[in-house]
């Protein structure tokens, strides 16, 4: 009696360590059936997102309803992308623009639909005030505690902490988000990038920033995304990864510039496939945290270069970039199509395909609730 008591709680203890776990022990409900969910539903296919889909796209702006994935498609995307640069400076707007009391209604809006919400953060360079594009050494170390810029980095985190407390459904439940800080760490056009810390510092600033979400401020609704740029090796790829216990997603930003439609497939596959080993090792999400092609020239990109590039990978998600249209620089930016577009109509057969991902699919998933995915 005594063995098979040992050996049914050996067994559960291996149980209990093998299945893959929030970073946040103490995640809410929704936040854990989401992570659990979507350790699944990858198996199924990948969900679509898309930047800034709801505020702004080809000749609109902050029109009801409107969307440029909905537009070509006739459904909303399953992810919606949110920015919170200048968030940290008291502004109404965000750096581009997108008023925050909009981006938290908006995400209350793509919550209520069944779908995911994501949030990155080019915040301003602490050292010299300057925007996140200021990369130059010693901003990561002047933000760690004891340094002479920690104070103003707590202020900084206790306005994200707010805003983020701030997202919740119409019954008051807070809405979980997948939270994805220090982006494309392994380039070096941020403040926060390569170059410009070590490996140990940018740990270190990880590892603080989420404690002081979870356990100082008690935010319990936060998915954790580890995110680089493009990149060579598993090993360069793990270079300041911050640990198994601070990670819940792990992804890459790519964006398909001069190399050609084959080279890029094939760069995609060969960091997907890495990817996917370390997210399977680790129990982690693979995702593709961000993805564009801009102005996508081609009418076939989205079935004939994309599609086969994601192939068989499991990943959670991919995040097209937002349609900005013409800046206030002069350069333009659209990576997902609108009616009229060159590769709207290949879109309509991409997201036909079973394995892609929008609306319809992840509301049908029930992504918050209990239970096992169908
Ligand atoms: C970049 C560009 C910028 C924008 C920034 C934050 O990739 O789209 O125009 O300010 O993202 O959204």
């Amino acid at each position: 009696m005594r063995t098979c008591l040992l050996i049914l709680f050996l067994s559960c203890c291996l149980l209990l360590r093998s299945s893959a776990q929030t970073a946040d022990k103490h995640a809410t409900a929704a936040t854990k059936n989401l992570f659990n969910h979507l350790q699944q539903t990858r198996h199924a296919g990948f969900l679509f997102g898309h930047q800034d889909d709801l505020a702004y796209g080809a000749g609109w702006q902050y029109e009801k309803d409107k969307s440029d994935i909905r537009g070509v498609t006739g459904e909303y995307p399953a992810v919606y992308g949110w920015e919170l640069g200048h968030l940290e400076l008291d502004s109404t707007k965000n750096l581009d623009g997108v008023p925050f009391e909009f981006i938290r209604q908006s995400i209350r809006k793509g919550f209520e639909r069944g779908g995911v919400i994501t949030i990155s953060w080019h915040f301003t360079n602490p050292l010299t005030g300057n925007p996140a594009w200021d990369a130059k050494p010693g901003a990561v170390a002047s933000i760690l505690p004891g340094a002479s810029k920690h104070a103003l980095y707590l202020a900084w985190l206790d306005k994200l902490a707010a805003f983020l407390g701030s997202l919740k459904d119409a019954h008051g439940n807070l809405i979980p988000v997948i939270f994805r800080p220090f982006h494309e760490l392994n380039g070096n056009w941020f403040w926060w990038g390569k170059q410009h810390c070590s490996p140990g510092e940018l740990i270190a600033l990880y590892r603080f920033t989420e404690s002081y979400l979870r356990d100082t401020k008690q935010l319990h609704h936060l998915l954790y995304a580890y995110n680089t740029d493009r990149f060579a090796t598993r090993e360069e790829y793990l270079d300041r990864y911050p640990g198994d216990d601070w990670v819940d997603v792990v992804g890459f930003d790519i964006y398909q510039r001069a190399e050609g439609n084959i080279n890029f497939s094939k760069e995609l596959d060969r960091m997907l496939g890495t990817l996917e080993s370390i997210a399977e090792e680790k129990k982690k999400l693979p995702a593709l945290t961000e993805f564009g092609y801009n102005g996508i020239p081609d009418s076939s990109w989205w079935t004939q270069t994309f599609l086969p590039a994601i192939g068989q990978h499991r990943i959670v998600y991919a995040l097209a970039w937002r349609n900005a249209g013409k800046k206030t620089d002069g350069s333009e930016e659209y990576y997902a199509p609108f009616p009229g577009q060159v590769s709207a109509k290949d879109f309509t057969l991409f997201a036909a395909n079973q394995r892609v991902w929008l609306q319809r699919r992840a509301a049908r998933a029930g992504l918050y609730t209990k239970g096992k995915h169908r």
